[in-house]
């Protein structure tokens, strides 16, 4: 599992974009949302580098949480 901050996601819409890349890039990605926080945790076979590239090209940049 992959912890992301995702800074500028701050509502349901935002997840709604950032959910239907993620499946666009893996189709079986499990993804759950901490709004509040703007964390979301991604388990996927995909590496971090190519979930990061989808993010930023979805308009989310977003950071590993370590
Ligand atoms: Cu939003």
């Amino acid at each position: 599992m992959i912890k992301l901050n995702i800074p500028d996601m701050t509502c349901n819409h935002c997840s709604g974009v950032i959910t239907k890349a993620l499946n666009g890039l893996d189709p079986n990605i499990k993804v759950e949302f901490d709004m509040q926080k703007h964390i979301a945790d991604v388990t996927t076979n995909k590496t971090l580098d190519v979930v990061l590239e989808t993010l930023a090209a979805a308009g989310y940049p977003s950071t590993v949480v370590v």
